[in-house]
């Protein structure tokens, strides 16, 4: 019997309502289609033990929990999904990710007092992403998608900062391709599905 090829792991990055969840449906859909199995999966995922944490902390603008201390319950929640993201891409599953690593270093280190390369640390170890979509969108735009607002983290000022340290990102590596998402969803499922296709 021939070896399985191991999956791709692409990762779906941007600031809220940037169109991450959508996107990644799309790509899973027109994978599939192409006879090329491929699974849905995000973070944080609220349905875990450190997932219902996080979820009250995001949905709880009351809820008081040290920075570093939330930094690292979302670190977790990667964390107690590695072994089932190491078994999906050894059965040659690419995984289409909704927010990874980098919302974890973002949002944190965009905080007063958190250190970029503090952020980083817990989560050296988890597997490399093969690719990093980062859907881009100016906050005019996306404060008139509906849902904005209603968790801590949506207010302008911190989206702001997220973006720009987003970009800062995107620079350092080269497995990144900033897709500016303030067209139609068509327009930028194209784009995603032409880079995929380049890739392999
Ligand atoms: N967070 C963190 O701090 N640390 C971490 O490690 C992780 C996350 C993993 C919750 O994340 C918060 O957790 C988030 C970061 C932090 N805080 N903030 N901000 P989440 O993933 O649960 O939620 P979110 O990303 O903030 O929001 P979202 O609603 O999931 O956004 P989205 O997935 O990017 O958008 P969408 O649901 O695909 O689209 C939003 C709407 O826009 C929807 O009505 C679409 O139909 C519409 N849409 C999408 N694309 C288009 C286009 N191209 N044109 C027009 N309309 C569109
Ligand atoms: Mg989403």
């Amino acid at each position: 019997m021939g070896q399985i090829k191991r999956g791709a792991l692409i990762v779906f990055e941007g600031v809220d309502k940037s169109g991450k969840s959508t996107h990644c449906k799309k790509l899973v859909e027109a994978l599939e289609n192409f006879k090329i199995k491929a699974k849905f999966m995000s973070f944080p995922d609220r349905s875990t033990l450190t997932g219902k944490l996080i979820d009250n902390y995001l949905r709880n603008k009351e809820c008081q929990l040290d920075d570093h201390a939330i930094h690292l319950l979302f670190t977790a929640n990667r964390w107690e999904k590695v072994d089932q993201i190491k078994s999906l891409l050894n059965d040659g599953v690419t995984l289409i990710v909704d927010r990874y690593s980098y919302s974890g270093i973002v949002y944190s280190a965009v905080k007063k007092n958190m250190d970029l390369n503090w952020c980083k640390q817990p989560e050296i170890g988890l597997p490399k992403p093969d690719m990093v979509f980062l859907l881009s969108i100016s906050q005019e735009e996306i404060m008139v998608r509906p849902g904005f607002g209603s968790e801590r983290y949506e207010h302008r000022e911190m989206q702001e900062k997220v973006a720009d340290m987003y970009l800062q990102l995107s620079r350092e590596c080269d497995n990144w391709e900033v897709i500016n998402t303030a067209r139609s969803i068509e327009d930028v499922q194209d784009r995603t599905c032409e880079e995929m296709c380049r890739e392999n």
